[in-house]
């Protein structure tokens, strides 16, 4: 980010009223502010721009469909990350957090209208469940947002549940409790059909602590036994997405906790179950991309939740600590990216990330920004040459193609495919320059705490 302007006083931001809401003003982010901001960036971003542009049409690159790619390419936020995050040493709130479904859908569209690229929400139940679902897809129509996959959670008893999670949910070996949990699937398809989802996102703390505890066949078969319940109430447009993790909660196994086992179940499941890659799910050094490539071989790859981090599941700003890493996975994305068995358009592109010391907000700006870098640096490797130097095994040359486009400056072109959808050049300068945060502070106070992890 470059410097910062001074930033705007309060009574020059466009404020809204909500009616019978207590809260008086809804923090909303303007068209005059969008194209004041861009008029500011605008001899700076052209400069950029031209130069960029220049250099890539002497190579034969259609900039106008890179930009049209990186127009239609939207990012799901979740709903569980627009709160401060926490570790089970402590948590630190950043004030202004939203404390209804209502006023996460709101954050949502504060992201949405600075980038254009975050158009879709996913919850999670029953964290969100929403009290007036005509109002709450009203709301979301209104700020131009979809719902995406829902998700569910037997990771942790709720109040009014009849059976503890404590051992296992789908896994588990009292039969009574594995139903309860499959009825949980259910009904949060039956919540996501009314909101218009198309997917539900399973992902299973189950496993087991200690060596000797678990029969992992039998576990496995349980699982597979409740999953093929579920499946069997997913409405005929929807997928199921299943998401594994090697360790946390349980340290010792976890009943599906790596691609391959993913990978076994929506194959035995059928075609509307896919494998969910989450980028903080794997063990130390792991080759994603090649996981990445493989299931889009075998048309498997239903989504991402994509996060970073060094150790663990860290769940740190996308691009942060690995961007090549990033490039890498899109390189396979973008390299099998018209294939008509597997629309890249129908891949789940999702956040999941949590945020201990930054503004949540923020931070998902940032991270769906890298997010596009890392795809428009795929849209410019040179898939000719690149063949071309792996057929000759010019092992060299292939990393020079690679690494031309890692290092082409691209953020030229993810700010114009910005300007010309009608959202901010530089969307993290200008929710500064608005004091989004301090506005929201004012509107909701320090006191609120949004459900999430
Ligand atoms: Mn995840």
């Amino acid at each position: 980010m470059g410097s910062m302007v001074s930033p705007l006083k309060w009574p020059d931001i466009i404020i809204r009223l909500t009616g019978s809401s207590n809260r008086i003003n809804r923090m909303k982010i303007s068209e005059e502010q969008l194209k004041s901001h861009n008029k500011k960036e605008s001899e700076v971003h052209s400069r950029h721009f031209d130069e960029i542009a220049g250099r890539l049409d002497k190579n034969n690159l259609n900039i106008e469909s890179l930009i049209q790619q990186l127009e239609q390419f939207q990012v799901t936020i979740p709903s569980w990350a627009l709160g401060a995050g926490g570790t089970r040493f402590g948590r630190f709130s950043i004030g202004g957090e939203p404390a209804t479904l209502g006023e996460k859908l709101d954050d949502v569209g504060l992201i949405h209208a600075m980038n254009r690229t975050s158009g879709a929400i996913s919850l999670h139940i029953p964290w969100d469940i929403p009290d007036d679902m005509v109002a709450i897809r009203e709301k979301a129509d209104e700020l131009d947002i979809t719902f995406d996959a829902v998700n569910s959670n037997t990771f942790q008893d709720q109040k009014d549940q009849e059976y503890s999670y404590k051992y296992g949910s789908l896994c588990h070996t009292d039969k009574k409790i594995r139903v309860q949990a499959v009825e949980h699937n259910v009904q949060v398809i039956r919540y996501g059909e009314q909101l218009g989802s198309k997917a539900i996102t399973v992902w299973l703390a189950d496993g087991s602590n200690f060596p000797g505890q678990q029969n992992f066949r039998k576990a496995f078969e349980r699982t597979r036994d409740s999953l093929e319940k579920i499946y069997r109430e997913l409405p005929s447009d929807w997928k199921m997405l299943i998401e594994y993790k090697p360790y946390e909660p349980n340290f010792y196994s976890m009943v599906i906790p790596d691609w391959g086992t993913s990978f076994l179940l929506v194959s035995k499941l059928g075609d509307k179950a896919e494998t969910l890659v989450d980028l903080g799910h794997h063990l130390p050094n792991t080759n994603i991309e090649q996981i990445v490539a493989t299931l889009l071989l075998e048309h498997k790859l239903g989504g991402f939740h994509f996060n970073d981090s060094k150790y663990g599941d860290d769940d740190l700003t996308t691009g942060s600590v690995k961007p090549y890493q990033l490039f890498l996975i899109f390189n396979e994305l973008v390299e099998n990216i018209d294939h008509p068995d597997q629309p890249f358009s129908q891949i789940a592109w999702m956040i999941d990330a949590s945020h201990n010391v930054k503004d949540p907000l923020e931070d998902l700006l940032q991270s769906v920004e890298a997010i596009q870098i890392a795809f428009a640096r795929a849209l410019l490797v040179d898939r000719e040459q690149l063949e071309h130097a792996r057929n000759a095994n010019d092992v060299s040359l292939a990393q020079e193609v690679m690494q031309d486009a890692f290092r082409t400056d691209v953020r030229p072109l993810v700010a114009e495919s910005r300007i010309r959808s009608g959202a901010a050049a530089h969307p993290l300068k200008l929710y500064r320059q608005l004091e989004v945060r301090k506005n929201l502070i004012k509107e909701r106070g320090t006191e609120t705490q949004a459900t999430g992890l």
